[in-house]
C-alpha cells in the first residue's frame, strides 16, 4: 500500500531502530486482530503504524510541543512526559502524516492509558501494542496472546489489570485515565 509505505519511510527518520521495528510489529498485529474481529483493516494498519510516532521526541520537547499546540498537560504528565507521546502522537498523525480519520486518531490518543468505553479499533491497538512479537516475553504473554484472539474484552481487562499491578509495584504515579479505565473494565469483566 502506497500510503503505508510513504508513512513508514517518514517514520524511519523520526524513530530509533527498535521503536521502528516495534511500530511495524504493532501494525501487523493490529491487522491480524482486525481480521479476527472484523474491524477496518486499513485503519488498523495506520493506527498501529503511527501510534508511537511521537515516542522518540525528548521529554522537554514533548512538553514544549504540547504547550504550543494547546494540548492539556496533567500534573502526572508533567512529571512523566513520556505519557504525552500518545496525545502528541495523535496531534502529529493529523498535522504531519495527514490522518483525518477520528477513529484512528483516537486509537493513537488512548493507546497508553486506555479510556473508558474504548472502540473496537482502540482495543485492537492497545492490545497489539502490548503483545506484538518484538515485546519482551512477560510471564503473562502466552495467556494475553491467546486471549487476544479468543475474547478481546477479557484480554483488554487482563492487560489493564497486569499493567496497573506492575505500575503500583514499581511505585510509579498512576495517571487518572489509567485508573478510570481499569475501574470501568473491572466492573464489566472481572
Ligand atoms: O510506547 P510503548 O512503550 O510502546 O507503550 P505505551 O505507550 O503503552 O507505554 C507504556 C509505558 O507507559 C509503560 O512503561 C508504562 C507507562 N504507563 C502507562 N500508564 C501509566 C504509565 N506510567 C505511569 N507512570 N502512569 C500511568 O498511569
Ligand atoms: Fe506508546
Ligand atoms: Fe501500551
Ligand atoms: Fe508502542
Amino acid at each position: 500500500d502506497q500510503e503505508i509505505e510513504k508513512i513508514s519511510k517518514k517514520l524511519m527518520k523520526e524513530l530509533d531502530e527498535d521503536r521502528y521495528r516495534h511500530t511495524q510489529g504493532v501494525m501487523y498485529t493490529s491487522a491480524a486482530l482486525a481480521m479476527r474481529y472484523g474491524a477496518d483493516l486499513k485503519k488498523a494498519l495506520l493506527a498501529g503504524l503511527l501510534h508511537d510516532c511521537a515516542k522518540c521526541i525528548p521529554g522537554h520537547t514533548k512538553i514544549k510541543m504540547c504547550e504550543k499546540y494547546n494540548l492539556e498537560i496533567s500534573e502526572i504528565e508533567r512529571k512523566n512526559p513520556s505519557l504525552l507521546h500518545a496525545k502528541l502522537g495523535a496531534y502529529l498523525a493529523k498535522d504531519k502524516y495527514d490522518i483525518e480519520d477520528e477513529e484512528i486518531l483516537m486509537a493513537i490518543r488512548s493507546h497508553t492509558t486506555g479510556r473508558p468505553g474504548m472502540s473496537l479499533l482502540e482495543k485492537i491497538v492497545y492490545i497489539a501494542d502490548y503483545m506484538e512479537p518484538g515485546r519482551k516475553e512477560l510471564p503473562n504473554m502466552m495467556d494475553v496472546r491467546h486471549l487476544a484472539f479468543e475474547d478481546i474484552d477479557k484480554c483488554l481487562y487482563r492487560i489493564l489489570r497486569d499493567s496497573l499491578v506492575y505500575l503500583k509495584a514499581q511505585d510509579m504515579p498512576i495517571d487518572q485515565t489509567t485508573e478510570e479505565t481499569y475501574q470501568y473494565y473491572n466492573e464489566l469483566y472481572s
